[in-house]
């Protein structure tokens, strides 16, 4: 089954979303198999957006990821981190529609609520990145008959 990284920014923390976030994934049918509220290093930030570290927003990013607790988490199922990119919505909040996450809760793209992996390679980095192996739990739910045919 397909795995995804997902983080609740730290706004999304300051904000008391992190229920209603992680209700919306467990509503949709996906199981939770990480999670870990903790404040990201500099080092592990610059790691996790060096795709964008050319870019004016890099600094303030890191930054702001960086400065206060944020939720990291591990999702699985079918079709995951396409269906997670979904629920979350565009990444300026003002573009993503009403009933995505940031649709719902977000006015400005520096503060967008959630990450969420964009692809497969990149879900197994950010995996990879932010867990260790023993933090993962695999398992399966007992509704998962009533989920998958
Ligand atoms: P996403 O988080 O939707 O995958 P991304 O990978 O293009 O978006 O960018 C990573 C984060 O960087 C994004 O969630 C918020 C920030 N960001 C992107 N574009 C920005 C911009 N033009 N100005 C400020 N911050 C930006
Ligand atoms: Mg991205």
């Amino acid at each position: 089954m397909e795995r995804t990284f997902i983080a609740i920014k730290p706004d999304g923390v300051q904000r008391g979303i992190v229920g209603e976030i992680i209700r919306r994934f467990e509503a949709k049918g996906f199981t939770l198999v990480g999670l870990k509220l903790m404040q990201a290093n500099r080092e592990l930030a610059e790691q996790h957006y060096a795709v964008h570290k050319e870019r004016p927003f890099f600094a303030g990013l890191v930054e702001f990821i960086t400065s206060g607790p944020l939720v990291a988490m591990v999702w699985e199922g079918d079709g995951v981190i396409a269906s997670a990119r979904k629920l979350i919505g565009a990444t300026n909040p003002l573009n993503a529609e009403p009933g995505t996450i940031r649709g719902d809760y977000g006015v400005s793209v520096g503060r967008n609520l959630i990450h969420g992996s964009d692809a497969p390679e990149t879900a197994q980095q950010e995996i990879k990145l932010w867990f260790k192996d023993e933090e993962l739990v695999g398992w399966q739910p007992t509704i998962t008959p009533w989920l998958y045919e």
